[in-house]
């Protein structure tokens, strides 16, 4: 089994989240804040059979296509000096996705039969 990370935006999650609940996946959905830009993105969660991993990164490649640039104005920002110099735009869209092997999966009640 893996742990499926995917760091996406606010925008394009419902789309993400209604893909992976139509093929069958389960999946959940964390509110967080990029360290760039300090600004919402969603975090989710998915734990899956390896065998369906492939089609986890689909779904997600394909609800997350749209990149646009943004620019950054360090001068407007609070935390102005923790801004790298020379970084005024970036490009934020598409996924930010990490695999993680799970050691073990566990839900609680456990079924009647195994009690
Ligand atoms: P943020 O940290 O808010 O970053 C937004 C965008 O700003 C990034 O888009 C990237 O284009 C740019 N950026 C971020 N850090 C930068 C840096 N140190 N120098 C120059 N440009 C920088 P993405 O790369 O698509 O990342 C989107 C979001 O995914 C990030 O939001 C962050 O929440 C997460 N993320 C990306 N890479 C990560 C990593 N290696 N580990 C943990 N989270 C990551
Ligand atoms: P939800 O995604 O809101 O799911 C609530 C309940 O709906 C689930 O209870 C399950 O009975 C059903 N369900 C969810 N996805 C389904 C699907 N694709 N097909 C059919 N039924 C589905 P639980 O299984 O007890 O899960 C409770 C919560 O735990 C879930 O809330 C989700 O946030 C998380 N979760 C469960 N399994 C997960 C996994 N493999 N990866 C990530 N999060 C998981």
């Amino acid at each position: 089994m893996k742990l499926v990370i995917a760091i996406v935006q606010d925008y394009d999650s419902d789309r993400l989240l209604r893909a992976i609940i139509g093929a069958g996946l389960y999946a959940t959905r964390i509110s967080s804040t990029g360290g760039f830009l300090r600004s919402g993105n969603k975090t989710v969660l998915l734990g899956i059979e390896d065998e369906r991993v492939p089609l986890c990164l689909k779904l997600i490649e394909q609800a997350c296509k749209d990149r646009v640039a943004v620019e950054v104005a360090p001068s407007a920002s609070e935390f102005s000096e923790w801004f790298p110099a020379g970084v005024h735009d970036v490009t934020v869209g598409g996924a930010v996705v990490f695999i993680v092997a799970v050691a073990r999966f566990e839900k609680f009640p456990l079924p009647a039969e195994s009690t």
